[in-house]
């Protein structure tokens, strides 16, 4: 069957892509369409033609799987087809219900106008894959929107509202009926005349000043840190201004072929198929249907539960805010209110858009009325005995159906179902914070946690937008348990001579937002002493915890809000304080520790191979279940650079060799037990294999 069909309906040939799951522009699609288009031109009945997505979507872009295949270069290449499109003496109307992106867009931007339902979106997100518009986007979408609009949606890879595209001249018209709206519409054109091709329509792109591109550059520099691809769009944008349209466009051909060939892409391509990946579970089969979960309620009012509760409020589930204690309760709710009322200040949500997540999050003081929810989500402080009594109460009050999940960061899931009669129902539902924004959800296995519920969790996780992991029960599960190793480093590195500028510095150029000890300045100390202290007891003999906090606190610096620690504050900006080098160097003194320094190189090696070490010890032990499921982790909820795909892809792009040795070397200095290689990644090294090798290595045994 062809993928795609044609039809003629009232003199309008109708080209339906059918090529699910998102109709990308395969060389199937390319030659549906480039042959429906011929059979349109020579049939005498028709007068326009419109082209359609079969299913839930308009054509959702290049086909990303077909990169680098030969597929992806054989004729009709999209440009090749966008050139009959615009040479079409037949005017073409695109329909867009879903999405519109990338190429898809593209291709929709060379027909002679575009006819939408108001629920669909449009967008250019080539950005988001390290790639730039590569089929005239660049070129054209400026035409349309002006520049300034074109630059921040081609550079973020935002998707636009069909109302919003309309008001910005991307989309003509929206319709309830998308099929006979946009054959009258094509008709009409047929009739009336068609508008000039977008890539003759020249006056928004005339006479710009560069000084906007310039602009543009400055104010973004910092948030692009690292990445190549938002720089290049600038540069192909700026030259539909002042380059012809064809010597723009060869420009935009050169560009997007460097981009193509760049690492970034390869590991952004890797993080988008990461991310779909995760959502698969092999012992999952597919046959297990996800619960529907309509009511959830979330037991907690901190900063926790509430951004949890608006997670799903913001994604239309109705949830309930339960805590027992009536004024934290208040205060719970004066922080959601007051989260939206940001919002809206910001121009993000709408009044209405407030109203109605506001009003779709009740809250409650107790357990009576629970006999309606779905799913119940616990986000109260780590205490063991409470979260036991909460979850036997939880089994009393919701109906037999109910997942009950909890917030836990680090406490065992089986202990906690165990206060259950349901623990198949029981499964870890770690959020990051602020909830509400954070991507990240770990969702986390017990060891009676049933297929059913994981599917429950990773399609809900889905449903409101976060990226889901599943990690099994450990200390830590994936992303914590490997974050120690990276804050812990930092420290051994500064008492062994580093500064924390030199740190901090390393790993923000490397495209962390902020480095480790700028982090612990910000996140405060008073509380880490405290968690410390409960971990140091559990380390085993041959590790020592490196004491600076303690240090750091006990001489009253204790981050940020303190105006010091390991740097001083003047407002916001932090500058180095040589009255913490000091207590730095005396902490090193007392430990008889030798300073010395240290290289760029070896800090960056130093603060990131040993996560890429620690992750691989959980495929070992199955606590993740690839290694790209770590990179979403680490990717969603500790801002690890997405441009290098997360921390397991890019251990192997620099070669797991190197971080096997930096493990060697940590381990020696630090205690084998935990900072020692993991046994696969010496079994990888030795045989010169990667990720993909690792299920079959660890099935055998290592
Ligand atoms: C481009 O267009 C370059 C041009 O400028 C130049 C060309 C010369 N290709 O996300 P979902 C698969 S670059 C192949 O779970 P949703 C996806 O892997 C492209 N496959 O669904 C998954 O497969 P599976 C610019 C694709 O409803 C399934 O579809 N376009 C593609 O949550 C469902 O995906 C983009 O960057 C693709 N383009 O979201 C758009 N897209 O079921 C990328 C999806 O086996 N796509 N798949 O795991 C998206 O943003 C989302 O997928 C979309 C649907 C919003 C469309």
């Amino acid at each position: 069957m062809s993928a795609v069909e044609y039809a003629v309906e009232n003199e309008v040939a109708v080209l339906t892509v059918a090529y699910p799951p998102v109709n990308a522009l395969s060389l199937a699609v390319r030659t549906g369409l480039a042959e429906g288009l011929a059979r349109a031109l020579a049939d005498s009945g028709v007068k326009a033609v419109v082209v359609i997505g079969g299913g839930s979507t308009f054509i959702a872009g290049a086909d990303i799987s077909e990169f680098g295949t030969p597929n992806s270069a054989a004729e009709p290449r999209l440009q090749t087809l966008q050139a009959q499109f615009e040479a079409s003496p037949k005017p073409i109307v695109a329909a867009i219900h879903g999405t519109a992106l990338g190429g898809g867009l593209e291709l929709a931007l060379t027909a002679h106008a575009r006819v939408a339902v108001a629920s669909a979106k449009v967008g250019l997100p080539e950005v988001k894959l390290g790639l730039l518009p590569g089929a005239g986007g660049t070129i054209r979408l400026p035409r349309l929107t002006g520049v300034e609009v074109a630059l921040e949606a081609v550079t973020t890879g935002r998707h636009l509202g069909a109302v919003e595209a309309e008001r910005l001249g991307v989309i003509d018209a929206i319709v309830d009926d998308l099929r006979a709206g946009s054959v009258a519409y094509a008709l009409k054109l047929a009739t009336d005349g068609a508008p000039a091709p977008v890539r003759d329509r020249n006056d928004k792109v005339s006479g710009v000043d560069p000084k906007v591109f310039d602009d543009f550059r400055a104010k973004n520099r910092k948030k692009w840190r690292g990445q190549i691809a938002p720089a290049r769009i600038v540069d192909v944008i700026e030259a539909a201004t002042n380059r012809s349209f064809d010597e723009a466009k060869a420009y935009e051909n050169q560009a997007f072929g460097e981009l193509m060939a760049s690492d970034q892409r390869k590991a952004l391509i890797h993080y988008f198929f990461a991310e779909r990946e995760a959502r698969k579970i092999p012992d999952v089969p597919a046959e297990v249907k996800p619960l529907p979960v309509r009511k959830v309620v979330v037991i907690g009012s901190g900063l926790m539960g509430g951004g949890i509760a608006m997670s799903f409020a913001n994604a239309g589930i109705a949830v309930k805010l339960l805590d027992v204690n009536a004024e934290a309760l208040e205060r719970g709710m004066a922080a959601v209110r007051k989260t939206y009322e940001t919002s809206l200040s910001r121009g993000s949500i709408s009044q209405a858009q407030m109203d109605e997540r506001l009003g779709r999050i009740q809250p409650i003081g107790g357990y009576d009325d629970l006999g309606d929810v779905d799913m119940a989500i616990e986000a109260v402080f780590e205490d063991m005995a409470l979260k036991q009594e909460i979850f036997a109460l939880l089994d009393k009050a919701t109906p037999p159906h109910a997942i009950l999940g909890t917030n836990t960061s680090s406490l065992d899931i089986d202990q906690i179902a165990s206060a259950t009669s349901r623990p198949d129902k029981v499964i870890g539902a770690h959020f990051f914070s602020p909830a509400n924004v954070m991507k990240l959800l770990e969702a986390v296995r017990g060891s009676q946690t049933s297929a059913e519920t994981i599917a429950t969790v990773m399609a809900l996780g889905k449903q409101i937008g976060k990226a889901p992991v599943l990690a099994g029960n450990c200390d830590g599960f994936i992303g914590n348990r490997m974050l120690q190793y990276y804050t812990v480093n930092a420290e051994y590195m500064l008492e062994r001579g580093a500064t924390p500028e030199q740190i901090d510095r390393v790993a923000e150029a490397f495209g962390m937002a902020m480095g480790p000890l700028a982090m612990r300045d910000l996140a405060g100390m008073a509380q880490a002493v405290n968690v410390r202290a409960v971990r140091k007891k559990t380390l085993p003999v041959d590790e020592r915890m490196p004491e600076l906090v303690e240090r750091m606190v006990e001489a009253g610096r204790i981050g940020q809000r303190s105006g010091s620690g390991f740097y001083r504050y003047e407002g916001r900006d932090r500058l180095p304080d040589p009255e913490a080098i000091a207590i730095i160097t005396a902490e090193a003194q007392r430990q008889g520790i030798e300073q010395r320094t240290f290289t760029d190189e070896e800090i960056l090696a130093r603060l990131f191979h040993p996560l890429v070490n620690e992750g691989a010890k959980e495929l070992e032990e199955g606590i993740a279940i690839r290694a790209s499921d770590i990179d979403v982790a680490w990717v969603n909820g500790y801002g690890f650079p997405i441009h290098t795909g997360g921390p397991m892809f890019w251990g192997e792009q620099i070669g797991l060799d190197k971080v096997l040795e930096t493990a060697r070397v940590l381990g020696a200095e630090n205690g084998q037990t935990r900072w020692g290689p993991s046994k696969l990644l010496e079994r990888l090294v030795a045989e010169g294999k990667g990720w993909k090798d690792a299920p079959a290595l660890i099935a055998q045994g290592l």
